[in-house]
């Protein structure tokens, strides 16, 4: 649906390397429309529900490290909404290693190593909304950009 929405979470790396335009831009080029972005020091108990995931993994060391990584400066979080903007937004993100990661992608341009990957993206819908509830407490901003959807959506 158009109104799909994607949680996008820009890395304290990325940050620090002021690479926070570039990503946002990306997004925007794509057409997707920004409904929420904040930035902050991220709570531990916060990005260890974000994470969850990571704590199953047979090396238990990841996500600890990841934990530690996200708490060491401040975070930028943002809401992307547009048609198919969960599979589109991984797709500008590209894949987690970086040395996987497509030409052209964030994590391919401007990342070399897979704990300082730039930028988190939601992988499904359902996560994707997850996400958007954990860190914005649903909270995102309508907004409408007017004929610039009819040259974005047929
Ligand atoms: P993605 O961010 O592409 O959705 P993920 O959800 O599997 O990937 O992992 C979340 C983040 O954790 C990932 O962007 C970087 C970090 N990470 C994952 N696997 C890692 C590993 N083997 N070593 C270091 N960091 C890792
Ligand atoms: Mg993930």
């Amino acid at each position: 649906p158009l109104r799909e929405a994607s949680y996008a979470l820009y890395n304290p790396d990325g940050v620090a390397r002021s690479l926070t335009g570039e990503v946002i831009k990306r997004f925007e080029n794509k057409g997707y429309k920004l409904v929420a972005i904040k930035m902050l020091n991220a709570q531990r108990s916060v990005l260890e529900k974000h994470y969850a995931h990571l704590a199953d993994l047979p090396n238990k060391n990841i996500f600890p490290e990841v934990v530690n990584h996200m708490t060491s400066g401040p975070v930028v979080a943002m809401v992307w909404e547009g048609r198919g903007v969960v599979e589109g937004g991984r797709q500008i993100l590209g894949a987690t290693r970086p040395w996987q990661a497509a030409p052209g992608t964030i994590r391919a341009d401007f990342a070399t190593d897979v704990g300082r990957n730039i930028c988190h993206g939601s992988d499904t819908v359902e996560n994707a909304n997850k996400e958007i509830e954990l860190w914005f407490n649903n909270q995102i901003v309508e907004w409408n950009r007017g004929k610039v959807e009819d040259a974005i959506y047929e």
